[in-house]
């Protein structure tokens, strides 16, 4: 096996870049980032049209703009994104040369071939079928070859992540286990590999059916399937958003986690509670019993919910750490004031992780309860909710995580320094209110899958509060302000890359270079535990469960209203 390929040591951060990997996650980067850029478009379309005073698109428009917005948001945008990650925990942080890259290249072909091919026939019209595509609904047979051909591509991914874990073995790059953001994009691609599998299980048949040759797919059971690939996906980006965290931790703060182990545990807790918790979308069909959905739902959900509790408790506590020691120890929240606010890296992640935990967990922990998910089933909640986890968790973090790669992977000066560092609040907080806001109209009743809440042009007219018009207003008018987050992250990172100026490769070298002593600790072996001082997070979790045993008591509170017993 040929190995010739260079390792670049980059004076800006330590790190050493592969050649082959450096390009991988170039390419893979830039395409996830014009997939959000389309997605963003599109999301214009969308947001205009939900806001009730605009109400823009007619509904054919609004369904092929809304299918389009949801797949390149969540699916191309993303796991493109995620690739990029996985080639650095593996490649980048085990410092040894990516395996097969030719594989790899040939892994993005597929998926770039594959996000193509599912856009172009969405937007032939014909296939507005929604990012979960439901049977008997038929979409195209593009629309779910696009969608194999992508997913096979990410597969083979994952399968070059793997690879690079065992040349790395085999090599000797590294001692002793891998570093925790390794371990957590491990996670991520196990994951990856039982979801993308599931949604080959059940899209195959789908597809084979839209060109006519199986006869029948069968609804529920497409719906249990595609769950398997819908939840889980979600997993993947939890595990990968996490774990930037991890890593934004260490090069922000020099943080070590609290607790390596309780750090791992807490990954290894979403591999085996995953697909117990995927029933909460199943929670209004008729396949599953009611105790079991009321049992699945109200113990075994908690075990990943558990995950996600530790790492949001452990990743502030290790920066608070991190920080005590460097002597901001006044009151219980000095390290916090005196973490560096103007950095986008460090912003971005930590209105990431608040929001996440704050807006999209409390939240989905509730509608995730077999007995209060029927409150907000179908609702503009669901979006409410998951814009928080997935826009708020995971994209945020990850346009954190572009503003440190611009100098240290692309090697070029950010252009427009000043926006960026406004970008993540404007983003952020934006997004923060227009979760909030389609939450409440959810609550009130504002349904998720038509397109017009005035339902004009029906006999029978709904009246509606007043404050759900107020409402689905507001959520225009942040939906645009996020949207112009976006485009500010857009025009910061693509501006650098083109009109940035070049910054110095740092050293070559033909072999893979040892970790120096004083190499950053992410990418150095920490074992043992910082310890529980952390007294500042814990009162951050104090204020957190409070508002969890509330807003849960007033969920409770408003079913038992809804069901009279006279
Ligand atoms: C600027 C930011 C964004 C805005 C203003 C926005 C707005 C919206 C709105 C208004 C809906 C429609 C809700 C409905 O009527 O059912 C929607 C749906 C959706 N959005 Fe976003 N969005 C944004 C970013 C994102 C991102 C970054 C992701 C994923 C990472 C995402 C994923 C989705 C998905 C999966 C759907 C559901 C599509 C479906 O029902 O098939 N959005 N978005
Ligand atoms: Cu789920």
């Amino acid at each position: 096996m040929s190995t010739a390929t260079t390792y670049r040591t980059c004076p800006r951060s330590g790190l050493q870049f592969e050649k082959n990997a450096e390009s991988l996650m170039k390419a893979n980067a830039f395409i996830g980032v014009v997939w959000l850029l389309i997605g963003g478009i599109l999301a214009i379309g969308v947001v205009l049209t939900r806001w009730p005073a605009v109400h823009w698109l007619p509904a054919d428009k609004f369904y092929m703009v809304l299918t389009a917005h949801g797949i390149d948001m969540l699916i191309f945008w993303i796991i493109f994104f995620e690739v990029a990650v996985l080639y650095f925990a593996s490649s980048t942080l085990l410092r040894c040369r990516l395996a097969t890259p030719r594989v790899a290249w040939l892994a993005f072909a597929l998926m770039l071939v594959g996000s193509v091919l599912n856009n172009v026939t969405v937007f032939r019209g014909a296939s507005s079928v929604m990012m979960t595509s439901y049977v008997p609904m038929m979409a195209e047979p593009n629309f779910y070859l696009g969608l194999i051909l992508f997913a096979v591509g990410a597969l083979i991914a994952c399968f070059v992540f793997f690879g690079t874990l065992v040349v790395a073995k085999r090599e000797k790059t590294y001692d002793g286990s891998v570093p925790l953001v390794t371990f957590g994009a491990i996670t991520a691609a196990i994951i990856a590999v039982f979801t993308i599998s599931s949604g080959a299980i059940i899209l195959i048949p789908t597809w084979l059916k839209s060109v006519g040759i199986v006869h029948e797919v069968d609804a529920l059971v497409y719906r249990t399937v595609w769950w398997a690939f819908g939840h889980s996906s979600q997993q993947i980006n939890v595990a990968a958003h996490i774990s930037v965290w991890y890593l934004v931790a260490a090069v922000a703060f020099g943080a070590k986690p609290m607790s390596e182990r309780v750090s791992r545990m807490a990954f290894l807790l979403y591999i085996l509670f995953l697909q117990l918790a995927s029933a909460h979308h199943l929670l209004a069909d008729p396949g599953l019993s009611t105790p079991w959905k009321v049992v699945n739902t109200s113990y075994f959900m908690y075990f990943a919910v558990l995950a996600s509790m530790i790492h949001g408790l452990t990743i502030p506590g290790a920066m608070e750490v991190a920080q005590r020691r460097k002597g901001y120890t006044k009151g219980l929240f000095e390290w916090l004031r005196k973490a560096p606010w103007s950095n986008p890296t460090f912003s971005g992640v930590f209105i990431a992780i608040i929001g996440f935990g704050f807006l999209g967990g409390i939240s989905g922990v509730m509608m995730g309860t077999e007995q209060l998910n029927m409150i907000i089933h179908n609702t503009i909640y669901v979006p409410g909710h998951f814009h928080a986890t997935v826009v708020i968790g995971t994209t945020l973090t990850f346009m954190a995580l572009t503003y440190y790669l611009i100098p240290v992977l692309f090697k070029r000066e950010m252009v427009l320094p000043g926006l960026a560092k406004w970008q993540p609040y404007l983003f952020g907080f934006s997004m923060y209110f227009f979760c909030l806001v389609m939450m409440g109209a959810g609550t009130l009743g504002v349904e998720r899958r038509h397109w017009d809440m005035a339902f004009g042009g029906s006999p029978l007219a709904y009246e509606w509060p007043g404050a759900a018009y107020l409402m689905m207003g507001l959520v225009g008018i942040a939906g645009v302000a996020a949207i112009g987050g976006g485009a500010i992250y857009i025009l910061v990172t693509v501006g650098s890359l083109l009109f940035g100026r070049r910054l110095e490769d740092g050293e070559v070298s033909a072999r893979f270079v040892p970790l120096p002593r004083a190499a950053p600790t992410v990418i150095a072996q920490s074992y043992g535990s910082a310890g529980f001082a952390a007294p500042g997070t814990f009162a951050l979790a104090r204020v957190f469960l409070i508002s969890f045993v509330l807003y849960y008591f007033i969920n409770w509170k408003y079913l038992s209203t809804l069901w009279g017993l006279s």
